[in-house]
């Protein structure tokens, strides 16, 4: 590993980007299929308000961020103050509203770790997951949005890592892999390094909330930012490589903590995360932007971490010297 650390990337590296960019725009969702979601927004919003007038339904997720591949589930967070209500009350309330609203399929979940109920909308044929009052993801879904405003290689680069995440079988937090939201924080942060993205959050805040004790702020006037990127000629295969090589072999695993909110590597000492606490092992530090102490990487075992090193290594080398990445990298696990 420590001589690899070193490695050059391969002098032919560019000539796989319009490969790469035709998976990223088939995977891109159309322009009807979004204006679908707005309208299932819209029609459940209006079905309700009427019950609950003060409510607000908000769409988050990848649906919402820009990183979200064209036929995924629409996750929706629904924001009421009632004290009298408890979440699971509400949540069973929601499912009798949606019936009455003439929508299929409707499923409250009221044991997961997050409460939802699921549902099919009839007109759109779209399925849907709703939760309630869970606002930190509505902010951290508009943090990822703008970023994507700043520099469309993030997209472009986040689209690839997800693909091959799902292809290889690393995108399943339920199995000890990494969540999607976690790839897009790998990536924004690689760019933060490369200064092709800014740290919004060390900027002078144009947006505050206050979400659960969280303040969250940062600089949300990115149409001011648009060409922030543009001295880096960096290609999209060339930012893959960069991606995959730094996972591999220049991660200090023992010691470091990526955080986008600083735009820095900070140490694990740093934020106490040296050993185990319940069933948080920080193998693979990850720092969720707004929430501080949650580390995006617990879900991640000492079984699961060969698995994802083994993987990022095998994609770093794919990048390197295979004849034709943009077909073996996303090669079924
Ligand atoms: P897929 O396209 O469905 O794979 P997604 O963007 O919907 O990707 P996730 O399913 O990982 O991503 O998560 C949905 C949203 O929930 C994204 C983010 O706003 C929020 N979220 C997910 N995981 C966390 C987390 N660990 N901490 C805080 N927010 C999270
Ligand atoms: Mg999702």
């Amino acid at each position: 590993r420590f001589q690899r650390r070193n490695r050059p990337c391969r002098y032919d590296i560019d000539r796989f980007t319009p490969s790469f960019l035709s998976i990223f725009e088939s995977l891109v969702p159309s322009e009807e299929e979004i204006a679908k979601q707005k309208q299932l927004l819209t029609s459940l919003s209006r079905i309700i308000n009427k019950e609950w007038p003060n409510s607000k339904l908000y769409l988050y997720g990848s649906c919402a961020n820009s990183f979200g591949f064209s036929n995924s589930d629409i996750d929706l967070c629904l924001s009421i103050d009632d004290k009298e209500m408890s979440k699971v009350d509400i949540i069973l309330k929601l499912a009798d509203i949606l019936q009455a609203g003439n929508l299929q399929n409707i499923q409250p979940l009221t044991r997961a770790r997050v409460p939802i109920v699921k549902l099919t909308d009839p007109e759109t044929g779209l399925s849907c997951d709703i939760c309630v009052n869970n606002l930190l993801a509505v902010v951290n879904t508009k943090l990822l949005r703008d970023y994507a405003q700043i520099d469309r290689r993030l997209q472009q680069l986040a689209f690839i890592v997800k693909h091959w995440a799902k292809s290889r079988r690393v995108n399943e937090t339920y199995q000890g892999t990494l969540s999607s939201y976690a790839y897009v924080i790998m990536c924004i942060h690689l760019l933060q390094l490369r200064r092709i993205l800014p740290c919004l959050q060390e900027m002078e805040a144009t947006y505050f909330v206050t979400v659960d004790q969280n303040s969250c702020a940062y600089f949300d006037q990115v149409d001011k930012l648009n060409n922030y990127g543009g001295h880096s000629r960096d290609t999209l295969s060339r930012l893959l490589w960069a991606f995959f090589h730094y996972w591999a072999y220049e991660h200090d695993y023992t010691r470091d903590v990526i955080s986008i909110c600083t735009g820095r590597i900070i140490s694990k000492e740093r934020k106490d995360w040296t050993r185990r606490v319940g069933n948080d092992r920080h193998l693979i530090c990850i720092e969720d932007p707004f929430e501080l102490s949650h580390d995006l990487g617990r879900v991640v075992d000492k079984f699961t971490i060969k698995i994802l090193r083994e993987e990022f290594e095998r994609a770093a080398n794919i990048l390197q010297f295979d004849p034709n990445p943009s077909v073996t990298l996303f090669e079924p696990y």
